[in-house]
């Protein structure tokens, strides 16, 4: 999969691509992560890539000259399904869900705004959807994009992969976690459950469906709710009825 993000601050990028999981699977060419200076495209003499809002208010708006020519360098490959993303507080939210959806495409372009957002032209051409990542401002799309890239591309790397662990995870179950320990078995006079020693895997299943419930109806019962409706064989059904 290849990530090609338009920004006006690609330095913000270099840490994330050497740390994250692409910089491990990027060595393996699963993920490459394309950094684009939205500034390099001005045609201002003096590389201006904002103005000032038509009908006055606060703040600056990205001009759609400099976007729309970063758009056009970036060159995809022939077959690829690609989309054009836009960061954006007024976007859909980002689910697991989304993700999922995201991960079949081959190439991602994701646009960073900054000041008070970009020319409506710029979207009503180019953008194929908006996306937030929640209900809270940031200053700008980049961290929003890294937080695209992180869960998008791990996603891909550990599907082809073949793991069954995005499975078992709380989102795509449906439910929170249950509690993880590990060494010592005595930490300042608090216990391991006992369970967990016994080597009886079987019990070690039960009790950590049972912890995940039991976390999930105090902390989320909307996803609690929605769990319980679903359909369970017998043993599930028995442990939900505990839980209750
Ligand atoms: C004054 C109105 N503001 C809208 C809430 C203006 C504004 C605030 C923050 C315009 C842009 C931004 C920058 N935010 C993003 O680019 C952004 C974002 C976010 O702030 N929250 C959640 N998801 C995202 S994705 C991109």
């Amino acid at each position: 999969m290849i990530f090609h993000i338009m920004t006006l601050f690609p330095e913000q990028f270099e840490a994330f691509k050497q740390t994250s999981i692409i910089g491990r699977a990027a060595q393996s060419d699963l993920i490459k992560l394309n950094t684009i200076q939205i500034r390099d495209f001005s045609l201002d003499k003096h590389k201006k890539v904002d103005d000032a809002p038509f009908g006055g208010g606060a703040g600056m708006v990205m001009t759609v000259q400099p976007l729309k020519d970063a758009l056009r360098s970036i060159v995809v490959e022939e077959n690829h399904l690609k989309r054009v993303i836009y960061l954006s507080p007024r976007g859909e939210t980002l689910t697991h869900d989304k993700v999922i959806e995201l991960s079949t495409y081959d190439e991602l372009i994701l646009v960073c705004g900054h000041y008070e957002g970009v020319d409506q032209r710029f979207i009503d051409s180019y953008v194929d959807e908006e996306l937030s990542i929640g209900d809270y401002v940031l200053t700008g799309g980049e961290l929003a994009a890294m937080v695209v890239v992180d869960s998008v591309s791990r996603l891909v790397s550990e599907v082809l992969k073949n793991s069954d662990s995005s499975e078992e995870e709380s989102f795509a179950m449906g439910l929170l976690e249950y509690p993880h320990y590990t060494r010592p078995t005595d930490y300042e006079g608090k216990l391991v459950p006992e369970v967990l020693l016994s080597g009886n895997h079987a019990k070690i299943n039960d009790w950590r469906l049972e912890q995940a419930l039991r976390i999930t109806k105090e902390r989320r019962p909307d996803l609690y709710e929605t769990y319980i409706k679903g359909d369970h064989s017998k043993k599930v059904r028995e442990i939900i009825k505990k839980v209750l």
